[in-house]
């Protein structure tokens, strides 16, 4: 396949780099990132390098993606002379290691909102997932695919997609998806997997859906997970964007949005539609992400206040997108 020009230079840099290369991605790490750090990795160690993932515990049900060990735990400082690659994250937002400490940093991302400040810097919102871009940096490092490396690669490629649902689901990233099929990817068993989840999980979901309701004339759709929600529930560990995931398609909503009460303020995942922008919404909240999909931390604030300040913001993106 034709390699993309910033693909070749982010490979460049990577091959050009003798000393050791920690890879890592953002905080509360999802299948993309999990599957861009692990694709990245299994592809620079192929090539013999001393390559390392370093990430917090991914949510239970991405764990079997990662062999035994494969991931090391965060550190606060870097052997000299380290490369560090931030995937599918800005580098205020990455977690693993200080990118302050490393001689060279590569940071390759498809959120819109990263601001830079990456030695060696690819960013383009119009991919589906870092996974598709990391999959171009292995195509041009000259690494051969197998499903050992194609598996986490499409699994990031299906999560950020809503396994092909989301309107990020386009012809590149279909036949990316082809293309790691044929790497020898099982995707019946892969989908199948993905989508397991905590027999507790199910429960948890449903006080999570006791929670929903219709605010700014039912355009917009609210749900909690509260935290005393989760110390009953042992299935903690799953990932809490399905909650949002299953009332974003109420009918008549154009903003979905799950508030989720951590110990330092309240976390908020924001889904939209129909010129709405998540993004905005959460950029004036102080977060960042994707046009559709995009959350935020109010810190400090309880879960009532955090409501009013996000149905702020949501209803002045309304009535932008209202003014045209
Ligand atoms: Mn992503």
């Amino acid at each position: 396949m034709p390699h993309h020009e910033p693909a070749t230079r982010v490979a460049q840099a990577l091959l050009d780099h003798d000393g050791p290369i920690a890879v890592v991605a953002h905080v509360d790490p999802d299948g993309d990132a999990l599957g861009s750090v692990l694709t990245l990795t299994r592809a620079l160690r192929r090539l013999g390098r001393d390559a390392r993932a370093v990430m917090p515990e991914p949510p239970r049900f991405l764990r079997f993606l990662a062999e035994e060990d494969e991931l090391a735990a965060p550190v606060t400082e870097l052997a000299p002379g380290t490369l560090l690659a931030v995937l599918d994250t800005e580098l205020r937002r990455a977690i693993g290691a200080p990118h302050e400490a490393a001689a060279l940093v590569v940071n390759v991302d498809h959120h819109g909102t990263n601001p830079g400040g990456a030695d060696v810097l690819w960013v383009d919102a119009a991919y589906a997932s870092a996974t598709m871009m990391v999959a171009e940096v292995v195509d041009a490092l000259g690494v051969p695919w197998d499903a050992h490396l194609a598996k986490p690669c499409l699994a990031g490629l299906m999560t950020d997609t809503g396994h092909f649902r989301f309107g990020n689901t386009d012809r590149r990233a279909l036949e990316r998806a082809g293309r790691l099929i044929d790497a020898g990817v099982a995707y019946g068993e892969l989908s199948d997997r993905l989508q397991w989840r905590h027999p507790a999980y199910y429960g948890l979901l449903a006080r999570v859906m006791s929670t929903v309701r219709y605010r700014l004339d039912g355009r917009a759709v609210l749900i909690d997970l509260t935290l005393e929600m989760r110390a009953d529930a042992a299935a903690d560990g799953d990932d809490a964007d399905d909650f949002v995931q299953q009332v974003r398609y109420a009918e008549g909503t154009v903003v979905a949005a799950i508030l989720k009460e951590r110990p330092e303020g309240v976390k908020v995942s924001v889904r939209s539609r129909a010129g709405a922008s998540a993004q905005r919404i959460c950029v004036a909240l102080g977060g960042g992400g994707h046009v559709a999909a995009a959350g935020a931390t109010l810190t400090g604030l309880d879960l009532a206040a955090a409501e009013e300040r996000l149905l702020a913001a949501i209803a002045a993106e309304l009535a932008e997108v209202a003014a045209g």
